[in-house]
């Protein structure tokens, strides 16, 4: 009994570290000039990487992601939008999916996110045991957008988007996995930001798509424009009316 559970041991150690190497072998990360793109035109403006953008965070992987037997190059960015001048404007963030072909990189879909990229993984995050994009990007006042993309022959497709100023994250080692997305707590006067929240709306793959999940959740069902409305509102609230802050008049008291 003890010479098979080591038998046993032995061949699940194999399969497992089998498993890794290949997987390992499948995914290739590289930010050589050659796998990225230096500029490129995205909705007739011209977008170059240069000292502005984030340059340590651009990442290239190259990975089969639709299972057809030939790799994939998909590329997370931040460039600066470039005006007819040469002078440089505003950042943005880009996914960037296609085929490297003889050394060089062929574009196949260049999608806009928010201002600064953060973040490119690979997870699978439909159970079908083929990857899905998770481009994570940020904005102003510690904004977090997540947006998920499905890509099969040849064509790629948003599964989920979502963004908060209260922090988004994805929980699991492995499918199935919880988006969790923050949500402010305004009804508590003196509640703010640095504070955080223990607010969270949950999704989860129900087969078809991200639902929320009303029983994994500590927020009701808020949603990304009801939320910014609500700042929105609450912002100008509190700078015509501060609410919570104590308002010292510096003439009375001499301080
Ligand atoms: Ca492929
Ligand atoms: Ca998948």
């Amino acid at each position: 009994m003890r010479c098979m559970n080591k038998k046993y041991l032995l061949c699940v150690s194999i399969l497992i570290a089998s498993a890794i190497r290949l997987y390992a072998a499948d995914v290739v990360v590289a930010n050589d000039a050659a796998s990225m793109p230096r500029t490129f035109v995205f909705d007739k403006i011209n977008y170059k990487i240069s000292r502005y953008s984030n340059i340590d965070k651009n990442i290239t992987i190259q990975c089969d992601i639709d299972g057809d037997g030939r790799a994939e190059t998909i590329v997370g960015l931040q460039a600066a939008a470039e005006q007819s001048n040469g002078q440089e404007q505003s950042l943005r963030s880009f996914l960037v999916v296609g085929k490297t072909l003889g050394g060089k990189l062929v574009l196949h879909d260049v999608i806009p996110g928010n201002d600064y990229f953060e973040k490119l993984e690979l997870k699978d995050m439909d159970g079908d045991s083929l990857p899905e994009i998770v481009f994570w990007q940020a904005a102003g006042d510690h904004y977090t957008s997540l947006d998920i993309y499905k890509y099969r022959k040849g064509s790629i497709r948003r599964i989920f988007h979502d963004g908060s100023s209260c922090s988004v994250r994805i929980e699991g080692y492995g499918y199935p996995y919880k988006i969790k997305v923050g949500r402010e707590k305004w009804d508590e006067q003196e509640w703010c930001h640095a504070q955080g929240t223990e607010r969270y709306e949950t999704y989860v793959w129900n087969g078809k798509a991200f639902a929320y999940h009303e029983r994994l959740s500590t927020s009701t069902l808020i949603g990304e424009e009801a939320a910014a409305n609500k700042y929105a509102q609450e912002m100008a609230e509190r700078m015509n009316e501060p609410k919570g802050f104590i308002v010292v008049d510096h003439q009375k008291t001499g301080r």
